[in-house]
């Protein structure tokens, strides 16, 4: 096992563990599918590609339609007792933790609504997430008190949350803003032919600092930033600048396919130690992705040794709530970097 953690570190920046190596073994023995072991693993996918790189290399794995052990892997998991990752998230809730049917027809109202909207580009690191999904945040943000009567920020919107959130008619007011003016007019369109008034919609790229409309007048905010401590910076500090004050809710997915365990402690310290808020809850997959168009172009492509296209919605992220408190404190300055979507562990952009 050492060796196989020293080699993986020659190749990678990304914190490599015994465990990583075990969680990826461990995913074989559940399924050859490169996609699949990725979602199981759950390490990132450049990681991932790393560790099979060495794997291979060292003669436990080979490569053909999929991924395999070798005699010599089938005696590496057995000397080191790795049983086969099982996946028994709950039949009825999907993991959500929520009632889906309590607003079905909500759901089927958004299915039908969102047959228009505009498909995800490599620009923005667009990648939406499916239609039970975006229905089960309203109905957690429900649970949890937040969007009755409540004024809700929704920063970024290709998962067109803000549809739902109007369907269920619970908000007092909504504001939206996305960069993409592709969605702000889609947006815009459903709240004319709904009759949908209580809502602001602009077109908007967080790296800039919010306008003072926006900050301190909100009850929740709901977002979901690229995975880079720069754009969980801009994504969620701002989502938090926009808040009232003391005991309002912000909700965004963190994933596991880019941002390793080491990176998941530093969004924690910002949250906990620049951001002075508390973490109310973590839903492990609650947010499931539609597979993007673009896939073909990304790092994740490039990287993975088997070049088939994913067959089944691999990518998930859980479901952050946070919650402020006295001291607590958001994000307002300017962003310069040109680049917030990218790093060592990133590979969907
Ligand atoms: N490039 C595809 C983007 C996938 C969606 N991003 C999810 C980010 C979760 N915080």
């Amino acid at each position: 096992m050492k060796e196989i953690v020293e080699r993986v570190k020659a190749k990678t920046k990304i914190p490599v563990y015994e465990r990583s190596v075990e969680n990826v073994l461990s995913a074989i023995l559940a399924s050859n599918d490169i996609w699949r072991i990725v979602d199981l693993s759950e390490e990132p996918l450049p990681l991932v590609v790393s560790i099979l790189e060495a794997l291979h290399e060292l003669g436990y794995v080979e490569f053909g339609e999929g991924v395999k052990l070798t005699e010599k892997g089938e005696s590496l998991v057995a000397e080191y007792g790795i049983g086969k990752r099982y996946d028994y998230t709950c039949p009825h809730c999907q993991g959500k933790t929520v009632d889906l049917q309590a607003f079905a027809d909500l759901l089927e109202q958004f299915r039908e609504i969102v047959k228009g909207r505009p498909e995800p580009v490599h620009e923005f690191d667009q990648g939406y997430v499916t239609p039970e999904t975006t229905v089960a945040r309203v109905i957690l943000m429900h649970t949890r008190g937040d969007i009755e009567n409540k004024e809700i920020f929704v920063l970024g919107d290709d998962d067109l949350t803000s549809v739902a959130l109007m369907l269920s008619g619970l908000p007092k007011r909504i504001a939206v803003l996305d960069i993409d003016e592709r969605l702000i007019k889609f947006i815009e369109k459903v709240a004319d032919e709904i009759g949908y008034s209580d809502i602001e919609i602009f077109t908007f790229d967080l790296r800039k600092p919010l306008p003072e409309y926006a900050l301190h007048k909100f009850d929740t905010f709901i977002t979901d930033p690229p995975e880079t401590i720069k754009a969980i910076r801009a994504f969620v500090g701002r989502g938090i600048a926009t808040l009232k004050g003391p005991r309002c809710a912000g909700y965004f997915g963190i994933t596991r396919r880019e941002s390793s365990l080491n990176k998941w402690r530093e969004i924690q310290r910002l949250l906990i130690n620049e951001f002075n808020v508390v973490i109310t809850d973590i839903i492990r997959n609650f947010n499931e992705y539609v597979n993007w168009g673009y896939v073909q172009e990304t790092r994740a492509w490039r990287l993975i040794p088997i070049k088939k296209l994913p067959e089944y919605n691999w990518y998930k992220s859980y479901m952050f709530r946070i919650e402020t408190l006295d001291g607590s404190r958001g994000y307002e300055e300017e962003i310069t970097d040109e680049d917030i979507y990218n790093d060592e562990e990133a590979s969907t952009t």
